[in-house]
C-alpha cells in the first residue's frame, strides 16, 4: 500500500499498520489483536462490500473514534484530511491497515469489483460522533488545536 502525496511529498507513515501473517503451503491467515496490532481496544467491526463501480463513501471525520480500514479482497483508495495535509492511501492488501484517527476527514472512491473492506473501530456506532460538514470539520479542528 503506497500512499500518493498532494503536498510537499511528505509520506505519513503513522497510519500504516502491519498485520502479522502465517503463511503455509494451505494459505495465509493474518489475525488482528486489539491494543496489539492496532492501537486501540477493538470495540466494534464492520465491513463495507457490493459497492458498486464509481461510488464514493465518506465525506466525514470522527471527533473521537479510531479506526483501521483493511482491504481483505479488492482495492479502494483513502483519502486522509486533518484540516491542512491531504493523503491518499491505496488499499490492497490484506495484510496492511490504514490507521484513521479522530479529527481526520475521510473519503474512499476507487473501489474495485468485489472490494470487501473490513474496519475495525475503538467505539460503538455513536451518531454525535460524526462530523459530516466540512467547514464544521475545520472549525473543530481549529478549536482542537487551540486547546492543545
Ligand atoms: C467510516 C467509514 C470508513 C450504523 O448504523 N452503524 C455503524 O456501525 C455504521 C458504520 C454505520 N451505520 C449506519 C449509519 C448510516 O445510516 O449505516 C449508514 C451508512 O453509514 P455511512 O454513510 O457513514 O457509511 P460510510 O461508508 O460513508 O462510512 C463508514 C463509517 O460510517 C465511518 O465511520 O469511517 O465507513
Amino acid at each position: 500500500m503506497m500512499p500518493i502525496n498532494h503536498n510537499h511529498g511528505q509520506i505519513m507513515k503513522k497510519e500504516l499498520v502491519s498485520l502479522p501473517v502465517i503463511s503455509d503451503a494451505r494459505g495465509n491467515l493474518t489475525f488482528i489483536e486489539g491494543n496489539n496490532h492496532v492501537p486501540f481496544e477493538i470495540k466494534r467491526v464492520y465491513y463495507l462490500y457490493n459497492i458498486p463501480i464509481g461510488k464514493t463513501r465518506g465525506g466525514h471525520a470522527h471527533k473521537k473514534l479510531e479506526q483501521v480500514i483493511i482491504a481483505i479482497s479488492g482495492s479502494l483508495n483513502v483519502t486522509l484530511d486533518d484540516g491542512i495535509t491531504k493523503n491518499t492511501f491505496h488499499l490492497d492488501n490484506p495484510k496492511q491497515g490504514l490507521y484513521v484517527g479522530p479529527a481526520t476527514w475521510r473519503d474512499m472512491d476507487g473501489f474495485s469489483s468485489g472490494t470487501v473492506a473490513l474496519v475495525l473501530a475503538s467505539r460503538s456506532y455513536e451518531v454525535d460522533d460524526y462530523i459530516r460538514n466540512y467547514d464544521e470539520f475545520i472549525e473543530f479542528v481549529k478549536n482542537a488545536r487551540g486547546t492543545q
